[in-house]
């Protein structure tokens, strides 16, 4: 049937498939878009770092009871690896604080997962030393390290921040 010999309803629904097809592919098309859309942002997201982040290795508690430095115990900090590191804990004037119970806990802020294994405060060296065992960082990236330390019955959090790649 030539259009010249169809209704005008006939013209209209022919005029309606052809439409309808290129519908889906604006719907197809649009659904990809959406999608590295998505995929881009996320990524943007998962390696996002603030600028003003402090990596200093020695820092106040967050209630300022504590001062605290920490220190890996076999050079730089490689990814993937097993490590231990060295914490000294004095009061914000500078007195060493022997027989705290820490704990340790450990994250990557942009990517809602925990540190790999559970590493442990296993030796108190004296003179305000700890021993930390069992520290492995199994991504590249900014990862936060918390110690959480009970001492004379007060107990106060440090963060330290690292960038590791
Ligand atoms: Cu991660």
């Amino acid at each position: 049937m030539s259009i010249d010999t169809m209704t005008a309803e006939g013209k209209v629904q022919a005029g309606a498939r052809r439409w309808g097809g290129w519908k889906w592919v604006g719907i197809v098309a649009g659904a990809i878009a959406l999608l590295l859309i998505t995929a881009a942002g996320l990524w943007m997201w998962m390696s996002y770092v603030p600028a003003d982040l402090d990596y200093a290795t020695t820092r106040l508690s967050n209630g300022g009871a504590y001062r605290v430095s920490y220190e890996p115990r076999h050079g730089p900090i490689a990814v993937n690896q097993i490590h231990a590191w060295t914490i000294h804990v004095e009061t914000a004037d500078g007195q060493p604080i022997e027989g705290a119970t820490i704990a340790v806990d450990g994250d990557m802020p942009q990517h809602g997962h925990g540190l790999p294994t559970e590493p442990q405060v296993t030796q108190d060296l004296g003179g305000g030393d700890y021993l930390v065992e069992g520290l492995k960082f199994h991504m590249p990236g900014w990862w936060v390290v918390d110690y959480t330390i009970t001492a004379g019955g007060q107990t106060d959090t440090v963060r330290f921040n690292l960038l590791l790649n």
